[in-house]
């Protein structure tokens, strides 16, 4: 008797055990898992691959719009799609997202649908972005990151000071790897990171402080680059129209060119020259111009970083119906706050 009580209290620990060390485990990862949708939504990876690949046969300009639409997700107030939004007062009404581009916005709400037809409303914006944007990433040449699955999206767009935390390209690396620190990201995250600076494009305003009073000397840019930047946006009417690509030597593909363009002075923004030009970031910038296996795993790891920025889980936040539109949180009186986004719904 003593002996099967003794046994029946083994049993129950190591119950108790189980259950308390998968709850740090789902605690250490907010509740996020890679098969997070696995029983709910057995064909989602297929079904976001189906769409990522034609949009990038059709214009692969979408995989440098979609980790650009990612960075300015997660980077304000964490990966909660509130970028999506739309309208007066939204992430999209500030600045930096007028230039996010249509043809990746329209393709995760297109991908939403299907999801949503297939499984129900159980995947989120947020999940969704981040699966599009890795496997268009891989489209491109670049590398795979690991992602955990279940996040949530969020009742309301960012702040205008939280958007105003996005580093600006003529920004000096010592404030860029401040603003990078205050988001909880090192100066590893912030020399790869840039490095998707390796496709996509530019507009003028973003890069004419390199050439508009003089040529840059801090860091220096090339003069020959600078002299073609300065002539090609002379022509740039209505102002904001013309499209500079941001690596000179392979603009569509996903490599390590980024950092070979800073060895050439070539880098187009501020932001990037200067990481050529820092004690603090000069070395891991060199060895990733020598080394793209090192960039992609550094790479890799810092996306996977990012990616997990403040987010919202479990029944914070709502799996928003169209990704553009912002839902209404519940009325709870005593939880209404404006600050503290999906906590109404925690209640
Ligand atoms: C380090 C600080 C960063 C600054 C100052 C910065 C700034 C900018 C600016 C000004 C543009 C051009 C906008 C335009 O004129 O159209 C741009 C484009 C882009 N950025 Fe960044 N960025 C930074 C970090 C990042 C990160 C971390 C990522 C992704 C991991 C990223 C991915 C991109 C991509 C792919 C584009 C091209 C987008 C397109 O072709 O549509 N950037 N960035
Ligand atoms: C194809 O790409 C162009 C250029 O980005 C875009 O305007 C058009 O809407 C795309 N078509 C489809 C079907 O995605
Ligand atoms: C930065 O550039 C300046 C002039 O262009 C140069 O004198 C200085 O040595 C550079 N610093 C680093 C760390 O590369
Ligand atoms: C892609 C996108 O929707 N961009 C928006 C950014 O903000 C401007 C100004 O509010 C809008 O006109 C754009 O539609």
């Amino acid at each position: 008797m003593a002996s099967r009580t003794a046994a029946a209290t083994v049993v129950v620990l190591a119950l108790v055990c189980a259950v308390q060390s998968s709850l740090s485990v789902a605690a250490a990862t907010g509740g996020l898992s890679p098969d997070f949708h696995a029983a709910t939504c057995p064909a989602l990876e297929h079904i976001v691959a189906d769409h990522v690949w034609k949009a990038f046969k059709n214009d692969s300009g979408v995989a440098p719009a979609l980790i650009r639409i990612l960075f300015h997700d997660c980077f304000p107030q964490g990966c909660d799609a509130s970028v999506l939004i739309e309208g007066p007062g939204t992430e999209q009404d500030e600045i930096p997202n007028r230039t996010l581009r249509r043809v990746a916005l329209d393709l995760i709400e297109r991908i939403r649908a299907t999801v949503h037809t297939e499984c129900k409303a159980t995947v989120s914006c947020a999940d969704i972005t981040i699966l599009a944007t890795r496997a268009s990433l891989i489209m491109a040449g670049g590398p795979r990151f690991d992602v955990t699955l279940g996040r949530r999206d969020s009742f309301f767009p960012a702040s205008k000071d939280q958007v105003g935390l996005l580093p600006a390209p003529f920004h000096p690396v010592d404030t860029l790897i401040k603003s990078f620190g205050d988001r909880g990201l090192n100066v590893e995250d912030l020399v790869s990171l840039s490095g998707a600076h390796t496709f996509g494009v530019a507009h003028c305003p973003a890069f004419h402080d390199r050439f508009k009073d003089g040529f840059d000397t801090n860091p220096a840019i090339d003069r020959r680059f600078a002299t073609m930047l300065r002539n090609k946006c002379a022509k740039d009417t209505p102002e904001g129209t013309l499209k500079q690509n941001l690596d000179v030597r392979t603009p569509d593909v996903f490599d390590n060119k980024y950092y070979f363009d800073l060895i050439a002075r070539q880098g187009l923004f501020k932001s990037d020259q200067g990481l050529m030009n820092h004690t603090a970031t000069q070395r891991m910038a060199t060895r990733f111009s020598l080394n793209q296996d090192a960039f992609f795993q550094q790479f890799s790891k810092s996306m996977a970083k990012m990616v997990n920025m403040d987010l919202l889980t479990g029944d914070k936040g709502e799996i928003r119906a169209r990704c553009a539109v912002r839902g209404t949180p519940p009325r709870i009186e005593s939880a209404v706050t404006n600050d503290d986004e999906g906590i109404a719904a925690d209640m």
